[in-house]
């Protein structure tokens, strides 16, 4: 093709209407025509070049304790620690809200929960705010992009309106499901024709990314590949290929492992189900089974992220696609005493995430980030790495500043927000690089108010509530005002819809009890007084 286009712009006619003089300037004059012909074609595939691929793979409930390369040496995962090594682990990363619908929407959205509204108990995604996100930018901007596993939300074209089918049109290739998905290959309905090979659905994605990568080679376009992993949310569905990994395995527990270490965690936080599953999970009676089952389900990821980078090899574009792995919520897994995820505690709030940009200088060095980094980041990221411009809307920012300098500082404060569950337990807090404030407001007969801070540093279990020591009172004055700054933020730019904008009145700690109740919905009283019965 290239020689083509070189002749073709020999033979036209010249750009200029002059004729040459001498042999010599007519060659000159060939060679700058030449250029001039070329230049256009240079320029495009120099722009085409430019533009990476690239992987997004997330899993479902997964800690940052869960991975060898986050410091455990009870697991295995080879294939996460060898993408580690290769790119850049993040220390300091979180997900601004610890559960799965609210944080996949902050994913691709890029925004805070109050500003997409989308989340269990509070409504779908409007398709409007659907079509500002990464993947929809993506697929209209030159890119082949494919998706596969759990969505994890749903779209609706206004807030009252009929619910509309998942977003299929919006991919090339689609694998996703709506709902938890399934286990079960056979029972997810895009994916089933893997179902012989891979019965288990984490393999099938495994197999659904390897596919898409190879065909891609097939256009000249770039690619973006979305995974979402099932793996490791309950019910606990191990694969039984890999029952062999941890059979007869014990774990060593962390050292803010039992409810010991949880009885400075404020009375709000233990009235929903995270606090009583530390006992109805087993995490009390059963830990080295329950763990090995955790951990077995996320080998199956690691296999899967295998098959992913060695189809990558295969088909050459491995040295232009930058692969961003994370989860959509961490897990407690018995720290503390509780179990599951929801608050925003560091074991269910803080998330692994490891990014490899083959292309950079800083890959291969093992170098590790202590920025502050959060779920929002990810559609700036994508969007930079496209070449796209990153919209206003969007409250987070290209990581690949981070990459390029780890010992850059990101964020100086994220939000960790939940209004979901019982209503003691809905919770705004704020996290530096240093610390952590939490502020539970429901102040009901039998609550009070409470606050809580973390010095993150020192403290990184989380085993000392530094409020009532006298030596923080900068700190918390410090901490307040940042979380004052983000309440303004709720105030001023959360939906109208969904029932996000009466928690800019529940959160304010400068109002007190008897006034903010009035926020409370009107379900909510209701459910009070059942909190009074128990309390
Ligand atoms: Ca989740």
């Amino acid at each position: 093709m290239g020689y083509l286009v070189r002749f073709d712009c020999l033979v036209q006619e010249p750009l200029f209407s002059f004729k040459p003089y001498s042999p010599m300037f007519k060659f000159l004059y060939k060679l700058v025509n030449l250029k001039l012909c070329l230049f256009p074609f240079v320029l495009f595939s120099a722009e085409e070049q430019k533009k990476p691929n690239i992987i997004f793979l997330l899993s479902d409930d997964q800690s940052t304790y869960s991975l060898g390369c986050y410091g455990n040496k009870d697991v295995k995962s080879p294939e996460l620690d060898r993408l580690a090594d290769d790119g850049m682990v993040f220390d300091r990363h979180y997900d601004t809200t610890a559960i799965c619908m609210a944080s996949r929407a902050s994913v691709m959205t890029g925004m805070f929960e109050y500003k997409h509204g989308t989340n269990f108990g509070h409504g779908d995604m409007l398709l409007k705010t659907w079509e500002k996100t990464y993947p929809v930018m993506l697929h209209k901007n030159g890119y082949q992009t494919a998706f596969a596993g759990k969505f994890g939300f749903d779209l609706r074209d206004e807030p009252n309106g009929k619910r509309l089918p998942l977003p299929e049109k919006d991919f090339d290739k689609w694998g996703g499901g709506p709902g938890q998905t399934n286990y079960n290959t056979a029972k997810n309905e895009s994916m089933k024709h893997y179902a012989n090979d891979y019965p288990h659905s984490t393999r099938s994605y495994g197999a659904f990314g390897r596919d898409f990568i190879l065909e891609s080679t097939k256009s000249d376009k770039p690619f973006c590949l979305s995974i979402s992993f099932k793996a490791p949310h309950k019910p606990a569905t191990p694969d039984p290929i890999d029952n062999h990994v941890y059979a007869e395995k014990t774990f060593n527990k962390p050292a803010n492992y039992g409810r010991n270490y949880g009885a400075h965690f404020s009375k709000q936080s233990k009235q929903d189900r995270q606090y009583e599953r530390f006992h109805s999970w087993n995490y009390s009676d059963k830990y080295d089974e329950v763990m090995a089952t955790y951990h077995q389900q996320i080998y199956a990821i690691d296999v899967a992220v295998g098959m992913i980078r060695k189809a990558l090899k295969e088909s050459g574009t491995h040295k232009n696609t930058v692969i961003i792995y994370t989860s959509d919520n961490g897990f407690f897994c018995g720290s503390h005493g509780y179990g599951s995820k929801v608050l925003p505690y560091e074991e269910s709030s803080r998330v692994p995430l490891i990014i490899y940009d083959p292309r950079h200088s800083n890959s291969g060095k093992k170098l590790r980030a202590k920025a502050l980094t959060g779920n929002v980041d990810f559609a700036p990221t994508i969007l930079k790495l496209a070449g796209l411009p990153i919209p206003e809307n969007m409250d987070g920012k290209d990581l690949m500043r981070v990459y390029e300098d780890p010992k850059t500082a990101h964020h100086s404060s994220l939000p960790l927000i939940n209004v979901w569950g019982k209503v003691p337990t809905h919770v705004l807090g704020v996290v530096t690089e240093k610390r952590k404030y939490l502020y539970w407001g429901y102040a009901a007969e039998g609550f009070k108010e409470s606050e809580e801070l973390y010095d993150l540093e020192k403290d990184p279990m989380e085993l000392t509530n530094e409020m009532k020591n006298s030596k923080n009172s900068k700190s918390i004055k410090r901490m307040r005002r940042l979380y004052d700054q983000h309440l303004a933020k709720w105030k001023n730019g959360s939906v109208s819809y969904n029932d996000y904008e009466r928690f800019g009145t529940l959160f304010d700690r400068n109002i007190p009890w008897s006034e903010r109740k009035s926020a409370l919905s009107s379900k909510t009283y209701q459910e009070e007084k059942n909190f009074k019965k128990v309390n």
